[in-house]
């Protein structure tokens, strides 16, 4: 089975609440002032099941709007996530201003098909009015929309309307489900013994009975106690399916749950500055310009916002023109990238505008560079390929996990298209970077850089500090440096300890550092066991960066901060006190430092080297061999 939803449109009592009826059996009209007026005022519901014509079953939830003009905000609130529209032209009253009105908001919003039902056929001249709304449709993408006589009275044409529905349904893709469903919340009320219910149109994903969910733009956290569609208990709902929710212990209010809110399965951050491209209708046929900085009221999903609209390279859009512009919003508005929306004007008479959302981190508006990428996208706003390149080509280095969470593309269809691109080189991609190649090779370059300086300045260190090296470049984050220094060990460098150099690099000592190198090498040697203090040693700059040099190339070993040994003599030491023990048994400190031929201020600290490097072990006040020694020995 598939779910749609199909919303009705068109002029005040054009007959599309009686067309309802007649094809559900359910009156859509469900206010007593409705009744009273004869008028439908708000969102009205119903379901109709219908055969394929491929023997599939389409399970349609319609959605009644009113076609009085004081009532378009509700109507709004209605088409919004609808498939298909079935536009109603009375046969005795023609094209109307309404008729015009929700055929220009069908459009901004990019509902897909629509129908025109051709209604009260019984009282009307057909032929007059089927050429008036061929007319009317044509140069349009409804162009070629079916247009089907029918009469409530009579009850003629509504087989035919159910079958063109179906045929309709029939050639859509399947519902879009990129997991990141959202509620768009058009009813709340209470029920007695059950609590808040909440209904509206499920896009974008499944929603479970017992799920956690969150109702935003307030964030605020529930769970779903129920589900239901048309009444029918659920265990899950999918997309495209009017569903009702219980939230037994959420109050109805701004705070709480009520129409406008969106339901959703994860936390979104709510936008109140948000990139858009506007297109003016080209049939508005009255109205000023509208100039930059204009106040209106912005409507998307079922909610409606007061905001300015500030365009970036023109003053004013007139009829047939469009733009990128940037909604600031007076609310914050949970907008997902390549939602569609629908302008006001201030005194909320009429549909000015409408829009696709390019962008919600209001960043890329001020450059002419970024407004041109996000404007690229509007012209496929369904090509992921294009969303998540022009995301990356603004320049920023982003993390995989959260480009373009809040857009209509799937985190899977997000996923293939970057790895297209990285195939292609356009993109560095690592599993938490993706960066624009061009911005990230000079990146390494000027890391390479620094790190070649450091060759160049200290051929006699093993490399640059790893922290020395993050603190030159400390305008990247941290996860961005740890990416790009295992992105350079993978090609011409490598990390040893805490640094990180040429692969090429070969430390040697430079000239300066000669003479000084001997120095040292030769006062140890002097007195191979009771080696001068190591403040003796290094007295200067130049002895320092030397000592460092053999320490690195293992020439000198430090066996404390103010011990050092010539290796050569230390593995005499090891010899001779293991030889030591093995003749006499455990011995202690004293016995070893007069086998050993050294001094106390060495001893002391020598043992615990050895202790340490697991040559002997201490007990007591004596130390015997460890038993695995040799190899520890090895090892050192
Ligand atoms: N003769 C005739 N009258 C019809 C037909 N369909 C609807 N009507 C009448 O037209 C009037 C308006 O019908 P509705 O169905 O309420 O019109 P609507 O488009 O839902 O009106 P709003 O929701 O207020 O915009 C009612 O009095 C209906 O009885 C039809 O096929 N033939
Ligand atoms: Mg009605």
């Amino acid at each position: 089975m598939r779910h749609f939803i199909l919303a009705t449109a068109g002029h005040v009592d054009h007959g599309k609440s009686s067309l309802v009826k007649a094809l559900t059996g359910t009156d859509p009209d469900r206010l007593p002032e409705e009744k009273a007026r004869g008028i439908t005022i708000d969102l009205g519901f119903a379901e109709l099941n219908l055969n394929g014509p491929n023997g599939e079953i389409f399970h349609v939830g319609i959605v009644d709007v009113p076609g009085h003009e004081d009532f378009v905000r509700n109507m709004v609130a209605g088409v919004g996530s609808a498939d298909v529209a079935l536009l109603t032209v009375a046969a005795d009253d023609g094209w109307m201003p309404q008729t015009e009105e929700h055929l220009q908001i069908l459009l901004y919003l990019g509902v897909k098909r629509i129908l025109v039902a051709l209604t009260k056929s019984d009282v009307g001249k057909i032929g007059n009015r089927r050429d008036e709304i061929q007319e009317n449709l044509r140069d349009t993408a409804f162009a070629n929309a079916q247009i089907i006589p029918t009469s409530v009275r009579d009850g003629s044409g509504l087989e035919e309307l159910k079958c063109a529905i179906a045929s309709e349904l029939a050639a859509l893709p399947p519902a879009y489900d990129i997991e990141k469903p959202r509620l768009f919340v058009d009813r709340a009320f209470t029920l007695h013994g059950i609590g808040t219910v909440a209904t509206g149109t499920l896009v974008g994903g499944e929603i479970q009975r017992g799920q956690p969910v969150v109702i935003e733009p307030a964030g605020i956290p529930a769970r779903i106690r129920s589900l239901q569609t048309h009444n029918h208990d659920l265990e899950t709902a999918q997309p495209q399916m009017r569903t009702a929710i219980s939230v037994p212990d959420i109050p109805i209010a701004r705070d709480g749950i009520q129409r406008g809110h969106v339901v959703a399965t994860q936390e979104f951050e709510a936008s109140c500055t948000i990139d858009v491209f506007l297109t003016r209708s080209g049939r508005l046929t009255r109205g000023a310009p509208m100039k930059s900085g204009a106040s209106a009221y912005v409507h998307h999903g079922t909610t409606r916002v007061p905001a300015k609209i500030i365009f970036a390279e023109t003053n004013a859009l007139t009829a047939g023109e469009s733009a990128v512009a940037q909604l600031r919003l007076s609310a914050p508005l949970l907008a997902f990238v390549g939602d569609r929306f629908i302008v006001r004007d201030a005194s909320e008479l009429h549909t000015i505008a409408g829009g696709i959302v390019l962008n919600l981190d209001s960043t890329a508006f001020r450059s002419a560079q970024q407004r041109a990428l996000l404007a690229s996208r509007a012209v496929a706003a369904d090509d992921v390929d294009l969303a998540v390149w022009t995301e990356i080509a603004r320049g920023d280095v982003i993390e995989p996990s959260r480009l373009l969470t809040r857009s209509h593309f799937g985190s899977h269809e997000i996923a293939a298209a970057l790895q297209k691109l990285a195939k292609h080189g356009e993109i560095f991609l690592s599993e938490n970077i993706a960066a624009k190649m061009l911005v990230w090779r000079e990146m390494r370059e000027s890391a390479a850089k620094l790190i070649d300086a450091n060759h160049k300045e200290h051929p006699e260190r093993r490399g640059l500090e790893l922290n020395e090296l993050r603190s030159q470049l400390s305008s990247l984050a941290p996860n961005i440096f740890d990416a790009l220094i295992v992105d350079l060990c993978c090609a011409d460098f490598v990390c040893v300890g805490s640094t990180i150099a040429r692969a090429s690099h070969r430390v040697s000592l430079p000239d300066k550092l000669k003479s000084a190198a001997v120095i040292i090498r030769d006062a140890l040697a002097a007195k191979p066991f009771d080696p001068p203090a190591r403040k003796d040693l290094a007295k200067d700059r130049q002895q320092e960066q030397a000592l460092r040099f053999l320490i690195d190339q293992g020439e000198i070993v430090e066996i404390s901060s103010e011990i050092l040994l010539l290796r050569e003599s230390l593995d005499q030491i090891i010899s001779i006190v293991s030889d030591f023990i093995r003749a006499n048994g455990p011995a202690s400190a004293s016995q070893l430092r007069e086998r050993v031929g050294t001094s106390r201020r060495v001893i002391i600290p020598l043992l615990e080297y050895l202790d340490r490097a697991g040559v002997t072990q201490r007990v007591g006040d004596l130390r015997r061999l460890r038993e695995s020694s040799a190899a520890s020995v090895a090892r050192l």
